[in-house]
């Protein structure tokens, strides 16, 4: 009986009992009033903490820097990932998701704050957003849930640095081995130190992200015991760089038949120069570099591996609660915050509004939610936080600035009329809709690719002095969407790594002692 079909029964047996027969005494019609109160609270109570102890509990998978490359997303012909396909298959994969900042502090507190990087200042890779306003009273989504009587924990990469302590109940922290100050790989000097891949020689059961892993499947079933429904949030650090794995990772993936990613060497001919800029990352190797040191096979060997290992881990999770009591009764979300390079645009890792950064892997699995769909919709990480609230039939909160997503887990192919935003920087945007991305940089310069005729994005149909009347009109139809207001970063912005913000002015081997002093300030 629902929570409102109490209260009705309540009303309805007090309007019977005041009506009721006129010979029966003033003060005993007063006692059965009464009790009939009682009653009617009593049922209204234990309805209340049933709904709430029956709650579906939230199992939260995040992979960081995890682009397209699953078997689910087809993102390269050759990755092994086969428990996430599964998972695939239980629930609705969204396959045009996209995160709202293209590194990953901002799109992690766009996501767990519900706002945009252009309504919060918050671009790039510092500060923590706790220290400033306007973001730093905020409620994050695992507040929320933990207002509302779940049980919220943690380990791994969920935050971008230290775990916020007012969002969990428990923060278990990580152990492990992790790549030291040893180059596994190769030694270019001017690059950032965590710039390397290569197989290690270290067994999977030592590594951190096992640890986490492990240490999840043996949490599941003791929170699937409590009283209170969990929300499990886990976070991956791989594949993000190093990029490393053990030999039985590696082995899936043979050198000399491995597929590189396809690249057009005037690919960046007709971009816009503040396009160029902006993606100079000068702590990442050039692709010019990788082709010439025949390292371009070695990363993208160690980045399928890296995503082998993960899936493993991923497999360990969902075989724990499959096994545990809250089987039947756990949404799975499993989401990266945004995707990486390994060539494609000839540009490695993020930092770009492009397609292989901006496109992330979401699937959402459990009750309420269709099975083996794949959902075409442009939707963004900052629909997470509104669906989850309302997966759980909690309250909706209206300061929230994405949507949720319910319609399409129920339905997939449901209508959905909005496009999605990815920003990096004041005022540079880009807005992806199922067929088009349109971005606008904040100098006015712009972009348009069409997805159905051109995946890898190779021609900017604005490039040219005359575009098509089409290809104006789908551009404008989009720049609708573009956010009104755009905050100044917020004060202490660092992290950009781009020439535009001052940033880049720094030489590659500056940017480099930047990085280890900062490593060692740790
Ligand atoms: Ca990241």
């Amino acid at each position: 009986m629902s929570t409102e079909s109490v209260i009705l029964v309540g009303i309805a047996l007090v309007i019977r009992l005041t009506f009721m027969d006129s010979s029966m005494s003033s003060s005993r019609k007063k006692l059965m009033r009464t009790l009939c109160f009682a009653v009617a609270s009593l049922a209204l109570i234990t309805t209340t903490l049933a709904s709430e102890s029956t709650r579906p509990n939230v199992l939260f998978i995040s992979i960081d820097d995890l682009n397209d490359w699953l078997g689910c997303y087809g993102g390269h012909p050759q990755v092994q990932t086969p428990h996430i396909d599964r998972l695939a298959q239980q629930g609705v994969l969204f396959s045009n998701a996209h995160c709202q900042a293209p590194i990953c502090n901002p799109s992690r507190v766009s996501m767990f704050l519900g706002k945009l990087p252009s309504t919060t200042g918050m671009y790039f890779l510092g500060p923590n957003f706790r220290t400033v306003e306007p973001t730093r009273s905020d409620q994050t989504l695992f507040q929320t849930f933990r207002d509302h009587g779940y049980f919220v924990s943690t380990r791994g990469k969920i935050f971008h640095g230290k775990a916020d302590a007012a969002s969990f109940d428990h923060v278990e922290k990580s152990t492990g081995w992790r790549r030291g100050a040893e180059k596994l790989r190769y030694t270019l000097a001017k690059t950032h130190p965590l710039w390397d891949w290569g197989q290690v020689d270290v067994p999977d059961e030592e590594q951190r992200d096992y640890q986490t892993a492990a240490w999840a499947a043996q949490e599941l079933p003791k929170l699937a015991a409590r009283e209170k429904p969990f929300f499990l949030a886990v976070g991956f650090h791989l594949p993000h760089v190093p990029i490393y794995a053990s030999k039985r990772w590696f082995d899936l993936y043979p050198l000399d038949s491995l597929q590189l990613p396809e690249t057009v060497t005037v690919d960046r001919d007709d971009l816009p120069e503040i396009a160029k800029q902006l993606t100079l990352n000068p702590t990442a190797p050039r692709h010019s570099w990788m082709v010439e040191s025949g390292e371009w096979k070695h990363a993208v060997r160690a980045y399928l591996a890296a995503n082998s290992f993960v899936d493993h881990m991923v497999g360990m999770l969902l075989k724990s609660l499959a096994n545990s009591d809250a089987a039947d009764n756990t949404i799975v979300v499993l989401w990266s915050d945004h995707g990486f390079h390994l060539g494609e645009k000839l540009r490695w890792a993020k930092r770009t509004l492009w397609e292989e950064t901006t496109r992330v892997p979401l699937i959402f699995a459990g009750p309420g939610i269709a099975t083996d769909q794949l959902c075409p919709r442009p939707v963004g990480l900052i629909d997470v936080f509104p669906t989850l609230l309302d997966l759980t039939s909690l309250p909706p909160r209206a300061d929230l600035e994405g949507k949720s997503l319910q319609p399409l887990l129920k339905n997939p192919k449901a209508k959905w009329n909005r496009p999605t935003i990815c920003t990096f920087g004041p005022n540079n945007h880009s807005l992806r809709g199922e067929r088009y991305r349109y971005t606008r940089y904040a100098d006015g310069s712009e972009e348009l690719y069409d997805h159905m005729n051109d995946p890898n994005e190779w021609n900017n149909l604005l490039a040219i002095k005359e575009p098509g009347v089409e290809h104006r009109q789908v551009a404008d139809r989009l720049k609708h969407w573009l956010p009104t207001y755009n905050a100044d970063p917020v004060a202490g912005s660092a992290g950009s790594d781009s020439p535009i913000y001052g940033e880049g002015k720094i030489s590659l081997s500056e940017a480099m002692k930047k990085g280890e002093a900062k490593r060692k300030a740790k």
